[in-house]
């Protein structure tokens, strides 16, 4: 009887200590499965940007087929802003990190930011390429000083699906800057203003010489082309590209001088 007590006793224990770890393995099984799904939520939160920012180039590719050269140029500027954005918002990531104790702490910042800091500063000057290696880099601040230089004034533009419109500019006149600077030499033929996404428009010295250009709406206008900073009112913001913009008038009535307008210059090129 004695035995049978303790052999009732010992099974009781085991199937205790059994049930006693199956319980625990229940708890340890429940917690892995609330990690893991805590780590995906945090997955899905890093990933939103790009869902996002991939839909929108969806949209814009399907803008694209069958439509004439003209709309692929501007579907290219547009999906060259979206990957401009896009580059802006890789780079608005570490901005936290602005601060110079975590630039010291951590090289991999520094670099980063390093390169937003030499693209700020090429981004505020002008590069004016011309033959005999004549070459000049002006800066905004020294381009705003330029006092007679200066013009300002509302520019009509037409742009080949007959859209116009009016659009306050202010800058420097372009013939005045290159000729001060003696960079117009005999053998020059032409001048050609190159975007930074490689957008270019080529224009003879007349061209470039030409104070008079027009607005079909508006007869008393009498434009020079100009290089311009400054779009109604506001200051392009250098985060957005080098913050320079070519603008012209019409050659005559009817002329679409809006794709003339070559927005963030990377560098002018006389030859
Ligand atoms: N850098 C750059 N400038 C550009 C273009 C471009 O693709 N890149 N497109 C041109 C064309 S075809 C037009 S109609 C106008 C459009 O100007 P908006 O974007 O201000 O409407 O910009 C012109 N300047
Ligand atoms: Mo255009």
């Amino acid at each position: 009887m004695k035995l049978y007590y303790r052999l009732f006793v010992i099974t009781l224990m085991i199937i205790i200590v059994i049930a006693g770890c199956s319980k625990a393995d229940e708890t340890i099984k429940e917690d892995v499965p609330l990690t893991s799904e805590a780590e995906k939520k945090d997955d899905e939160k890093n990933q939103e940007p790009e869902i996002e920012t991939s839909k929108t180039s969806d949209a814009e590719e399907q803008k694209s087929p069958g439509e004439k050269q003209e709309i692929s140029e501007d579907t290219k500027k547009e999906t060259d802003e979206i990957s401009l954005l896009q580059e802006n918002n890789a780079q608005t990531i570490p901005e936290p990190s602005k601060t110079e104790e975590v630039v010291s702490e951590n090289d991999e910042f520094t670099s980063v930011e390093n390169q937003e800091n030499s693209e700020a500063l090429d981004a505020v000057t002008l590069k004016i390429e011309s033959l005999a290696d004549k070459n000049l880099t002006i800066s905004l601040d020294e381009l705003k000083a330029m006092g007679d230089m200066i013009y300002e004034a509302d520019f009509y533009s037409l742009n080949s699906f007959g859209t116009t419109g009016y659009t306050h500019f202010k800058g420097v006149n372009l013939w005045s800057l290159l000729e001060s600077n003696s960079l117009i030499s005999d053998e020059a033929s032409k001048v050609t203003v190159v975007a930074e996404d490689g957008y270019k428009m080529e224009f003879t010295i007349e061209q470039v010489k030409r104070q008079d250009y027009i607005d079909e709406t508006n007869p008393d206008a009498k434009h020079p082309m100009i290089i311009a900073w400054e779009e109604n009112g506001e200051e392009y913001s250098s985060k957005e590209g080098s913050p320079f913009k070519l603008v012209v008038g019409q050659k005559e009535a009817g002329d679409v001088n809006k794709p003339q307008w070559v927005s963030n210059i990377d560098k002018i090129v006389i030859e």
